[in-house]
This record gives structure tokens, sequence and C-alpha cells, in this order.
């Protein structure tokens, strides 16, 4: 049985997890970081040293990197579904899972960590807006692409869908100005008719 580690509220631990349901996989997650802790001792760093969640144990495969864990479970339990079979189409899945790590993230962190994480008396309303503006134009990068398809790699969802789509929630959630984004609107609306989206990801923004 595959364990997870790692709290539910945490967007990295939503993707392992919503590629957990989308594949039907028999698992158990254990609650850790945050006010969980259990991140701090010599069993934890062994399997992660960044000290950091998740980690997916499946028997002697420790894995961490929410997004190497995303296309490990797709490689090995959903070849032709999640995983594309096609070089080209898992490219495509490739890339927007790179994307949301190196550009998408790092534009929404500092917005929602600003407003969900921080205090009123101690936001920085300035700082926020700037990078909602940011956040708003990678969105629209988005936006751009799912105007002539359904999913990131095409007609069906796929692992490239999985970190993008979790980043959706959130930007949906958010006390923010937001730039008309049709296509994400529309993209939304697909994944959440999605048991695994709706269980796994469409959770209150703590
Ligand atoms: N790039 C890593 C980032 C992992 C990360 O930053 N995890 C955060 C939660 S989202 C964490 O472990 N924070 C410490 C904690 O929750 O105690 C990944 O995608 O897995």
């Amino acid at each position: 049985m595959l364990r997870i580690w790692g709290r539910t509220s945490s967007i990295n631990v939503q993707k392992v997890m919503w590629a957990v349901a989308e594949l039907g996989l028999a698992h158990e997650r254990i609650d850790a970081g945050g006010a969980f802790g259990r991140l701090d001792g010599p069993d934890y760093a062994a399997l992660n040293p960044n000290r950091l969640i998740p980690v997916l144990e499946d028997g002697p495969t420790v894995i961490w990197e929410s997004n190497s864990i995303v296309r490990y479970l797709a490689a090995r339990y959903g070849a032709g579904a999640l995983w594309p079979e096609d070089a080209g189409r898992r490219a495509l899945a490739d890339r927007w899972m790179d994307w949301q790590i190196t550009m998408l993230q790092p534009a929404i962190a500092p917005v929602f960590i600003g407003l969900i994480r921080t205090p009123p008396e101690r936001r920085d309303m300035a700082a926020i807006v700037a990078g909602a503006e940011r956040l708003g134009q990678a969105m629209q990068i988005l936006d751009g692409h799912l105007r002539n398809r359904p999913f990131v790699a095409g007609d069906t969802l796929t692992m490239g869908d999985i970190p993008v789509g979790c980043v959706c929630w959130r930007y949906a959630n958010l006390d923010i100005a937001r730039p008309e984004l049709p296509a994400v609107a529309a993209y939304r609306q697909r994944l959440e008719e999605r048991a695994g989206y709706r269980t796994q990801v469409m959770l209150p923004l703590v």
C-alpha cells in the first residue's frame, strides 16, 4: 500500500492525493508538517533530507518533490491515462508541470501567504496587489493555451493538469483582482466534475 506523508492543506500534498484518487490506488496518508510537526526527527530526514512534505513511500521506493511523485504515480500506475504514451503529448504535460513549479508557484506563493497565512495587521497590501498583478499575467498564459484544448495536453486529463489544476482552485478563491480568464474558468469547471479534484483539492484555503 502507498504511504503519503503530509497535511491536506498543502498544495503539494493535494497534487499527490488527487493523482492517487484519479488512479484509484490503495493508500494511507499520515498528517505531517505545519501544526502536525513530525518533520524534525532523523526518521523523517531519512525519507526527505529537505524536511518538507509530501513524501511518497511505495514499498522500498521513496520519492520527494510533489511533481516528481505525480510523474512516478502516472508512469507506474497510469500508463495511457495520466501518463501519455506519446512522447510529444507527454512533453506537453511535462512542460506545464515544470511551468507550474518554476513560474506559477513562485507567482502565487507570496499572494497566498500574504492573504491566507498572514494576520491582517501584518499584511503588506501593496506587495500583495503587485503580486496578484504578476500572478494574473501568468494565468493569462495558461488561459491562452487552454483556449484550443480542454486539458493542458489535449483531449483528456493527464499528469500535466494536476499541478496547474491545484493552483487554479487557490487562484479562484483568493480575494484579489483577476483578469478575464474564460478558458481557465471553463477548465476549472471541467476539473470540478472529477471526484478526486472535489475531495482532495477543493478545500478551504488555510
Ligand atoms: N518543491 C517541493 C516543495 C515542498 C514544500 O515546500 N512543502 C511545504 C508544504 S507545501 C512544507 O513542507 N512546509 C513545511 C511544513 O508544512 O511544515 C515540492 O513540490 O514537493
